[in-house]
């Protein structure tokens, strides 16, 4: 009898301090947080660099800014769950980003956002490390070859690595956020893409990335794979890192009017392409354990009057993501913007899209 309860106290004991090994992370505990909109049905709404700048504004004296504007807030009443930002620049040590936001600016627009319960997403565009130039120089082949293990610039390629997690770290090693490198990669726009590297070195160069990350001991960070959309699963999974190294499966899909397509047929296009998107990748995602997301979307000066109600939620109501993602309304480039401003055409619809029962915004 006392031998069994010393057993039992043993088996307690053991398990008190597995209780304690497998406490969750920042990182677990947003992939919860994330896993509970999809059971509730629910639906994010993300837009890229929203706090520092709007279709007519700029955060300028970022130190002494509340970070209280926002060309979503305007329109809405209410912030985007999902704040997105993109850390290309910061592998080379520069002060602001390739879009000119100070890092310091993101690095407190993040933390701003996550205190008002927001969620944050970053995304990764960075420079050629051959030729110096931005991400989308695909003039040289070998770019990938070059950082790996024997590479001509690997040394280098792990100073950026270094650079990349020193400013994730420095938000705050216990601050969840979501780190989407090497993105639409199965296109040819990015040195990463995919006549630019084989499938083995796209994804050792994704496995470096994480790995470096891990070794840091960066729990916080949650990792999402998002190729460009339209390349079909068989394309999706081929450069896919693993489960190890994936936590949300996305995919990065545009409408274009390109041709001179009308703004009836771009939207037909656009709705029927989302839906075969998220429909392999929800498949796969589903095969994978793995959570379901719309990383980056967007139309382009939204010409169409009922965008957001008639073109993109029907495409997406039926689908188990976790979130959508519009991409950034550039203060510069007065066309370039993929969220509604105040005075814009198609604010009253991005305004009933916000109050729909499922689309979930920051309140
Ligand atoms: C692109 C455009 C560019 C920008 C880049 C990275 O889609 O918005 O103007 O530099 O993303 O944010």
């Amino acid at each position: 009898m006392k031998k069994a309860l010393i057993f039992l106290a043993m088996i307690a004991a053991a398990c008190a301090q597995g209780g304690k090994e497998a406490q969750v992370t920042p990182g677990e505990e947003l992939l919860g947080r994330l896993n509970g909109f999809v059971a509730e049905g629910k639906i994010a709404y993300g837009h890229q660099d929203d706090l520092v700048y709007g279709h007519s504004w700029l955060v300028t004296d970022w130190e002494n800014d509340a970070l209280e504007r926002s060309d979503v807030k305007d329109v809405t009443g209410k912030f985007p769950m999902l704040l997105g930002f993109d850390l290309g620049g910061i592998e080379l040590g520069d002060s602001y980003n390739l879009d000119g936001v100070p890092f310091g600016l993101i690095r407190k627009a993040t933390l701003k956002h996550i205190e008002r319960g927001g969620i944050v997403t970053f995304s990764w565009h960075p420079r050629n490390i051959v030729t110096g130039s931005d991400a989308w120089d695909v003039s040289t082949p070998g770019i990938v070859t070059a950082c790996l293990e024997g590479g001509q610039k690997e040394e280098e390629f792990g100073l950026w690595l270094q650079r990349t997690a020193d400013f994730i770290e420095s938000i705050g090693t216990e601050v969840p956020v979501i780190f989407r490198p090497w993105h639409e990669n199965l296109g040819n726009w990015f040195w990463w893409g995919k006549d630019h590297c084989t499938n083995e070195e796209y994804i050792a160069l994704f496995r470096k990335t994480k790995d470096y990350f891990d070794a840091r001991g960066l729990s916080n960070v949650l990792w999402c794979y998002s190729p460009n959309g339209n390349a079909g699963a068989d394309a999706y999974i081929s450069r896919y890192p693993g489960d190890d190294y994936a936590d949300i499966l996305g995919i990065d899909t545009y409408e274009g009017l390109w041709g001179g397509l009308s703004i009836e047929q771009g939207a037909e296009n656009f709705r029927a392409e989302v839906k075969q998107n998220l429909s392999y990748v929800q498949a796969l995602a589903k095969e994978h354990g793995k959570l379901l997301c719309f990383a980056e979307t967007g139309l382009e000066g939204i010409p169409d009057p009922t965008w957001w109600t008639e073109t993109l939620y029907p495409s997406i109501k039926d689908f188990p993501i976790a979130y959508v993602l519009t991409w950034r309304n550039a203060h510069d480039k007065p066309g370039h913007f993929y969220a509604a401003w105040d005075g814009f055409e198609n604010a009253a619809d991005f305004k009933t899209f916000s109050e729909f029962d499922n689309i979930e915004f920051l309140k």
